[in-house]
C-alpha cells in the first residue's frame, strides 16, 4: 500500500514559486503577496475521487475530480482561466495536465519520506513545494 496523500499538510518549503507565477502571469503586486504566505493543504480521497484544498491566510483554492475523468477547472482568485484538467496515476504519482492557454501547464503530486511533495509547472517552470504532514491522527 503506497503512502496516502490523505491528510491535511503544511508548506516547508517553496523553491522558484516566483518564476512559476510568473509564467502564470500574476501580477507583481500579487505575486508580492503570495510569496510571504504558508500554504495548506488538506486532500481528501474517496476511491478515485479526491477533493484538494489549498489554503492560506490570503486566499483558498478548492479543486475536486475523478482520477481518469477529464474535468473542466476554473482557477478561480489564482490566474482566473478555464482549464480542461485530467490527474492520472503514473505510479504512485499523482499527475495533473491543464489544457488551455498556457502550455505545458500542471502538477504532480507524491510522497516521499513522509511528505507531500508538489511540483507546479506551467511553460517550462517548475516550482517546487514540500509539505509535513500536520493531520492529528494517519
Ligand atoms: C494552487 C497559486 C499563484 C496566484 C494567490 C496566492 C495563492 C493559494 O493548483 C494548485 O494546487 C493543486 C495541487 O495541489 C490543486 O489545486 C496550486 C496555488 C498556486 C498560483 C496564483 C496568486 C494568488 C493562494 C490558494
Amino acid at each position: 500500500m503506497p503512502a496516502s496523500l490523505s491528510g491535511k499538510w503544511e508548506m516547508i518549503s517553496n523553491v522558484n514559486f516566483d518564476n512559476y507565477m510568473i509564467a502564470l502571469g500574476i501580477s507583481a503586486s500579487l505575486r508580492k503577496i503570495a510569496a510571504k504566505l504558508t500554504l495548506k493543504k488538506k486532500i481528501e480521497r474517496q476511491e478515485d475521487q479526491f477533493i484538494v484544498k489549498t489554503t492560506s491566510t490570503f486566499r483558498n483554492y478548492t479543486v475536486t475530480f475523478k482520477v481518469g475523468q477529464e474535468f473542466n477547472e476554473f482557477t478561480k482568485g489564482l490566474d482566473n482561466r478555464h482549464l480542461k484538467s485530467l490527474v492520472r496515476w503514473e505510479g504512485n504519482k499523482l499527475i495533473c495536465e491543464q489544457t488551455g492557454e498556457k502550455k505545458n501547464r500542471g502538477w504532480t503530486h507524491w510522497i516521499e519520506d513522509d511528505k507531500l511533495h508538489l511540483e507546479l509547472f506551467c511553460e517550462g517552470q517548475v516550482c517546487k513545494q514540500v509539505y509535513k504532514n500536520v493531520s492529528k491522527t494517519r
